[in-house]
């Protein structure tokens, strides 16, 4: 809590109180064994004389060193590189009509939340700018009882069951026999598996999209995936979809830049957001839902039940229900962020599951992977799992225990222990599943309901705008070019054409090959899911043809807000103070921060006499951890011209699409040897010093993130 400078003390902190009681400072305190005995010598070991052995009975050097060699736990199978915040939830307004769920009823309760983002199939080590789904777990502790939304930044998944997934994560995690290529998709076994599971084209779409590349943790959006269902008090059911809109808009950086902030700084994200919250700047996401009747079950061009599937949200508009802020750091990253165990069985009363089979199959993964990976069926009991409402059952014993159950009770029914504890009655918050009618055969099938593997992909392919549908075919080309056996990339480029012809030519002339003809029935390959033939794929059309929502460049929620992002100012001695801080009080007006770059660390001298503090040198920055730049006045500033980093600076910023503004001999330098049009839209020049008006257009201009008209123009 004390080390986050503006943290709201006022929400409802249940869950830090709770954590309360296991957070330890060492401030002021001795060392000591985990016995308690204190340390006298924490640098030397006991041996048999100054230069002899070392002494078995040393039990502070044992202890030590045991502890440490136990300190690793298996990283998670998928999902493994991760950071967390905590938070809180706000309800808007009230859900009754639909869900009893408490903290979506009573809006003066203020839920907290702790959630996790992640990569998905690097390793815990690895770069957070690989090209990847991002992962979005937020658990709420609600007083009911623990409700985690472990959902993603795309609201579809690759495959449609879940006996798919072993192979679909072997196929994309590094190769087994040489562990090579980390973090990345572009790879053979990944491309093989997907040119032969016709399903994943729609997921393919949004993965090769710009989504996969986010800006900021803080700025993309979260989709809960799979349709759920909200319970009424009238034990009526609505499904229902769960969606996280960030209030900073959703932002993507461009793939030759993702690739070098993975040199530059592989905890780009991690930082990002952890800075955000240490300088007060909470993220917040707006949570909003679709909600569908029961009995509008069958009215879709697909089967809700289908989680490659998503809603188009003109036809069933988002209501946004309510505002997570997250505020808090973790104290420690194991303690918490490690350790926190998410599932999404874990439901309260209110909410309730529908048979995606993909659905079905995590509710079992989820406990399971946590009995390898935490090691004990009482992983509940860790401190950053522990629900807040009161929990007592009959289970008892196992691994690492930390309750002490008293009473010699411990089994239901009981009469010695006055039958407690007691079942809850509906009316009293017990949990009763959904009453659904089933009547059915047992049976190992696909329905042919899910059997449109291509629609939803051209539906997002045809609603992006030229820029983002050229970027899909540059991360297309890419990931495909890298690969070593050309049958897979013709079978891809067989699955493209179905999706569109035009994608697929533009990709088969990067790969310098031609489109396979599409058979007259779609082509399934005759593996995968469908390998009986039993469900060739089929395309249905769609009610619409182009979805604003799905492009980030179109999207009409997105908010315009510079407020937490990086500009860079290229200085050296002789800048001119008037012009550097007339444009840093106006982006700092806005929330952004200006960081003060130069040849040196310490102060820089100013044309007018005064110093100004370095931030960083030319040697740390470099333009893509920064959003814009501006190039001051001043008479020194013609000296930049001359420092080889500060021409890669801008040129990067440039083919990069940032934006970039200057003044007076800032903008000279610009056309001095630079590889720029500084005429396009994005450049944007004063010959004045400490022009007001060029900082309001600059601040215009990075409201929309970056000039994607040059692209145009850069080869
Ligand atoms: Fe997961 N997934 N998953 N997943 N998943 C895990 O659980 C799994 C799926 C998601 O920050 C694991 O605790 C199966 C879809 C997130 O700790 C594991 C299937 C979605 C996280 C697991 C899926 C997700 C996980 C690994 C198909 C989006 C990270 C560690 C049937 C809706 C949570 C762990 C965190 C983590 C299994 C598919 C999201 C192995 C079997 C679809 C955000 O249990």
């Amino acid at each position: 809590m004390k080390d986050s400078k503006k943290t709201n003390q006022n929400y409802n902190d249940g869950k830090q109180k709770d954590l309360d009681v296991n957070r330890s400072n060492a401030d002021d305190q001795f060392l000591t064994t985990n016995q308690g005995v204190k340390i006298n010598d924490n640098n030397n070991s006991l041996k048999s004389g100054e230069r002899g052995p070392s002494l078995l009975e040393d039990f502070i050097l044992r202890e030590k060193i045991t502890h440490f060699d136990h300190e690793r736990i298996p990283e998670r199978i998928v999902h493994a590189r991760g950071s967390a915040a905590h938070g809180y939830f706000e309800l808007y307004k009230t859900m009754g009509n639909y869900t009893k769920a408490g903290f979506l009823n009573d809006t003066s309760i203020k839920t907290p939340v702790f959630v996790r983002f992640s990569t998905v199939a690097g390793s815990r080590g690895s770069t957070d700018l690989a090209r990847d789904v991002r992962g979005f777990a937020v658990k709420f502790y609600t007083q009911e009882g623990i409700f985690d939304l472990v959902g993603n930044n795309m609201p579809v998944f690759f495959i449609q069951d879940a006996m798919k997934f072993p192979d679909l994560i072997h196929a994309v995690k590094a190769e087994p026999h040489n562990e090579i290529p980390q973090a990345a998709s572009a790879h053979d076994t990944f491309w093989d598996f997907i040119s032969l599971m016709p399903e994943s084209m729609h997921m393919i779409m949004w993965v090769m999209s710009d989504r996969a590349i986010p800006r900021s943790l803080r700025m993309m959006e979260g989709f809960g995936v799979h349709t759920f269902r909200f319970i009424n008090e009238k034990n009526e059911s609505h499904f229902v979809k769960f969606h996280w809109k960030p209030k900073l808009g959703t932002h993507a950086v461009v793939w030759d830049e993702a690739q070098k902030i993975s040199g530059k700084n592989s905890d780009f994200h991690k930082l990002d957001l952890w800075q955000a919250i240490e300088d007060g700047h909470f993220p917040e996401w707006e949570l909003g839902v679709q909600i569908i009747p029961e009995s509008d079950e069958h009215k879709f061009d697909f089967d809700l039940l289908d989680p490659t599937k998503l809603v188009p949200e003109e036809i069933v508009p988002v209501t946004i229900i309510g505002k997570m802020t997250l505020n808090k750091n973790p104290d420690n990253f194991f303690a918490e962020t490690e350790q926190v165990a998410f599932h999404p069985g874990h439901i309260v009363p209110g909410i309730d599951f529908t048979n995606d089979p993909l659905l079905q199959g995590r509710l079992f993964s989820y406990t399971d992977t946590q009995l390898s990976r935490l090691g004990s069926p009482n992983f509940h009991e860790i401190p950053i799992n522990r629900t807040i409402a009161p929990k007592h059952n009959h289970q008892r014993d196992g691994h690492m225990r930390q309750e002490i159950a008293v009473g010699k009770v411990s089994y239901h029914p009981n009469s010695l222990g006055g039958g407690c504890p007691f079942q809850a009655k509906i009316d009293e918050g017990g949990f009763s599943s959904f009453n659904e009618r089933i009547d059915a055969q047992k049976i190992r099938e696909r329905s042919s309901s899910f059997s449109d593997h291509f629609s939803q992909a051209t539906l997002f392919y045809n609603s992006q705008t030229p820029i983002e549908q050229e970027h899909i075919a540059a991360a297309l080309s890419f990931e495909l070019g890298k690969l070593e056996t050309p049958a897979i990339r013709e079978r891809m480029l067989g699955l493209l054409n179905q999706v569109s012809s035009s994608l697929a030519a533009k990709v088969s002339k990067s790969l310098g090959m031609t489109v396979p003809k599409t058979p007259e029935k779609p082509l399934n390959h005759g593996v995968g899911a469908d390998d009986t033939g039993a469900h060739e794929p089929v395309k249905v059309k769609q009610s619409i043809e182009s979805s604003d929502a799905l492009s980030i460049l179109k999207n009409p929620n997105s908010s315009k807000t510079i407020s937490t992002r990086q500009i860079a100012f290229l200085c050296t001695d002789g800048v001119s103070k008037a012009s550097v801080k007339t444009m840093k009080t106006a982006l700092e007006n806005e929330g952004a921060k200006a960081v003060i770059i130069a040849p040196h660390l310490g102060n820089i001298q100013t044309a007018e006499g005064s110093e100004i503090p370095v931030d960083q040198t030319y040697k740390i920055a470099a333009s893509v951890l920064f959003d814009g730049v501006f190039i001051p006045a001043g008479k020194g500033i013609p000296e930049l011209s001359k420092i080889r980093e500060v021409k890669e600076f801008i040129n990067d910023s440039y083919n990069h699409c940032k934006i970039i503004a200057a003044e007076s001999e800032g903008a000279k330098i610009l056309k001095d040897k630079n590889e720029i049009d500084d005429k396009d839209g994005g450049i944007l020049t004063s010959n004045s010093m400490g022009d007001k008006t060029l900082a309001e257009s600059f601040i215009k201009a990075l409201e929309n993130h970056r000039y994607w008209e040059r692209e145009k123009t850069l080869s």
